[in-house]
């Protein structure tokens, strides 16, 4: 039995087939952890869903995905709360038969998986520094709550779209649209903050150097101290293929190597701590070099 965390796979079930095949993947025995954005802009959508959703109905305790920023776009657009773009690839999702089955996957997947005995912990953009595992869960599971009832999800999705507020106090626990929006711009979005733990999305398309300059950092450079190298979990994520899955933090490992830009999908062995890469058999055109 081996545990396999793959980065962002939008849609490039080609190259995800290859590197399952390359690695062995055991469908039933071994286990399979993704960090989301599983579709959005890449190649092969439908595909990608169908084998994640057959796999997960025939062994669900063996698959874990959690939700990155691309898959709330499409329960958005679902709802008809946000166009198509076609750049996004997502109207052959929308027309297939299958799409009740996607949907009800989408809404039993988690801004945050956390499995304890084997010690590690998977969110798509990462963990608000401020944050430990257990608060992060608690933060988490407000969310899940809210998108497997059907109302709250469309007033959810309708007033997610914004970059505020930055920053976590306690007191955002009384502003409901505020606080949800908070806790799914830090698990899907975040990037870059200050010392002062304020999510910065004013430099995106800056390199983590550039951005330096102006005293804004990588999120996980900060936090509590050694938080994931005293605790022993090792946290995973994607989202961010500019960084090339270089992180350098004991116990945080990225996983995003931007696969549909043309670079490579990249996968964790947890028992073995080895990597696998797959190069890209395509490259879809990058407006946004960040994304
Ligand atoms: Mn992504």
């Amino acid at each position: 039995m081996a545990t396999y965390v793959f980065g962002d796979l939008h849609g490039c079930f080609d190259e995800f087939k290859l590197l399952l095949a390359r690695i062995g993947f055991n469908a039933g025995i071994d286990e399979l952890l993704l960090t989301g954005d599983l579709i959005g802009r890449g190649p092969k959508p439908v595909e990608t869903l169908s084998y994640l959703v057959d796999l997960k109905n025939k062994c669900p305790e063996k698959v874990h995905a959690v939700l990155g920023n691309h898959d709330l776009n499409f329960l958005a657009v679902i709802l008809g709360l946000r166009k198509t773009k076609p750049r996004d690839n997502l109207d052959v999702v929308l027309k297939s038969p299958r799409l009740n089955e996607y949907l009800d996957f989408y809404h039993h997947t988690p801004l945050l998986y956390v499995d304890n005995t084997k010690k590690l912990a998977l969110a798509h953009a990462g963990i608000y520094p401020m944050w430990t595992i257990d608060e992060a869960e608690v933060h988490a599971k407000v969310i899940s709550s809210i998108l497997s009832n059907p109302i709250k999800e469309k007033l959810f999705l309708s007033n997610m779209y914004a970059d505020h507020p930055s920053m976590y106090e306690e007191e955002l626990k009384h502003h409901d649209l505020n606080y949800h929006r908070f806790v799914v711009n830090s698990f899907t979005r975040m990037r870059l903050c200050n010392k002062d733990m304020v999510l910065d999305y004013g430099h995106s398309d800056c390199s983590v150097k550039e951005a330096s300059e102006d005293k804004i950092y990588p999120w996980f450079e900060f936090g509590k101290p050694n938080y994931y190298q005293d605790t022993k979990y090792t946290l995973f994520f994607g989202h961010w293929a500019a960084l090339n899955a270089k992180c350098d933090k004991d116990g945080i490992i990225a996983l995003d190597t931007g696969c549909v830009w043309g670079n490579e999908l990249t996968c964790y062995c947890v028992e073995t701590k080895k990597k696998y890469a797959q190069k890209a058999l395509g490259k879809v055109e990058r407006l946004n070099n960040k994304k």
